[in-house]
């Protein structure tokens, strides 16, 4: 056996090596791409508090402090609830980098269709790709002298490579249609209203069909919201309640600029925008705490006017709408209520820019505008 004989038995071998391990590792992230459904997604963060509070609902009492308000006997959920929320790198790698654990059925569809469709195919395509790279960058370089096949017009190949493409982008475009299709599913007939408005720069959340009350949602100041066992930068003093199960008919709109109301865990954005009225249905699967911000750039303080949404069983959701002054109109369930979808009565109840809910109102809580360095850096991330 001569030496070129066995320096080319020697490449080939890592060339083998190579690829096995690119293949090994595209398979890893793979894996590590699919949901975690075992642990809550809070885990790091609340687990102590979970410890010396008992899980259910209504024992949520003993978070006397948590409660930003619990008039009407309504206590509102502890931080061991908080279920959807974004994960440090410094807690888990590699879930920082992938979506949050999800709590609808979209959600879950969607997230099925990225780690079981898109990754995959995405990670096969490029491993393929760099292992046909490497073995003609290694098989034909110069020094080797090896002449390369010039074939063109191969039938055969030409009908591969136009059908294998087309079967793929088939394979995708089956699941992603469905899912678009989902998303724009209308709310069915009774269906509970909510009406999320961006304001610059904090959350209004009016209930229509419960007396039309607007609940004014300011971003809890950091030590505040580590205080209550929160995530800084996504507490709120007052949550968007909803009942959980239940499809609502989550309707957006800008008071002054466009906002966006979005919140990953819920597979939920829509665009909050002057004059219009968006909607789309949201039905929450588990009860929990979910948080997002807002997510179109409307000025200084977009970094700081998070959303917090807490659904909770229906009867303790009509509790805390009765502790707000709403109301429960009888046969509303089944009823028609056309005539409250109407922008121009939905917008009335809603304060001007700048109006009505201000810093001095929510006990002057609310950072002022010159931002302090630290949260600017929190937020910059
Ligand atoms: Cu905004």
């Amino acid at each position: 056996m001569s030496i070129a004989a066995a320096y080319r038995d020697i490449r080939r071998f890592l060339i083998a090596v190579l690829a096995v391990a690119g293949l090994g590792l595209a398979a890893q992230a793979a894996i590590a791409a699919a949901p975690d459904t075992g642990a809550p997604a809070a885990a790091t963060q609340t687990e102590a508090a979970a410890a010396d509070t008992a899980t259910g609902a209504d024992q949520a009492a003993g978070e006397g402090d948590a409660a930003a308000d619990s008039e009407g006997g309504y206590e509102h959920l502890g931080p061991e609830w908080i279920k959807g929320q974004p994960t440090a790198f410094e807690d888990n790698a590699l879930k920082s980098m992938s979506f949050q654990d999800q709590y609808t059925d979209d959600g879950q569809f969607a997230l099925g269709m990225n780690n079981y469709i898109l990754a995959p195919v995405i990670v096969f395509i490029s491993a393929f790709v760099f292992f046909l790279l490497l073995v003609v960058v290694v098989r034909y370089r110069r020094r080797e002298g090896r002449e390369p096949s010039r074939t063109t017009h191969n039938t055969l190949i030409e009908v591969i490579w136009t059908l294998v493409p087309v079967l793929i982008l088939v394979v995708i475009a089956v699941p992603s249609i469905t899912l678009l299709a989902r998303q724009y599913k209308t709310a069915p007939a009774d269906a509970i209203t909510i009406k999320a408005t961006g304001y610059q720069w904090y959350w209004g959340y009016t209930y229509p069909d419960q007396g039309g009350f607007e609940v004014i949602s300011n971003m809890l100041p950091k030590e505040e919201a580590l205080s209550r066992g929160e995530p800084a930068q996504l507490a709120v003093d007052n949550r968007m309640v909803v009942p959980v199960g239940v499809p609502l008919r989550i309707q957006t709109f800008g008071a002054d600029v466009i906002h966006s109301f979005s919140v990953p865990s819920l597979w939920f954005k829509v665009d909050a925008v002057p004059g219009r009225l968006n909607e789309r249905v949201l039905t929450i699967q588990e009860p929990g705490i979910y948080y997002g911000q807002c997510s179109e750039l409307c000025g200084a303080r977009h970094g700081y006017m998070p959303i917090a949404i807490e659904a909770v069983p229906m009867d303790k959701w009509r509790q805390w709408v009765l502790s707000k002054g709403g109301t429960f109109e009888e046969g509303v369930e089944g009823g028609e209520r056309a005539d409250i979808q109407a922008p121009a009565s939905a917008t009335e109840g809603a304060p001007a820019a700048g109006g009505a809910p201000t810093a001095a109102d929510d006990g002057g809580e609310a950072p002022s505008v010159p931002l302090d360095a630290s949260d600017a850096a929190d937020t910059a991330a």
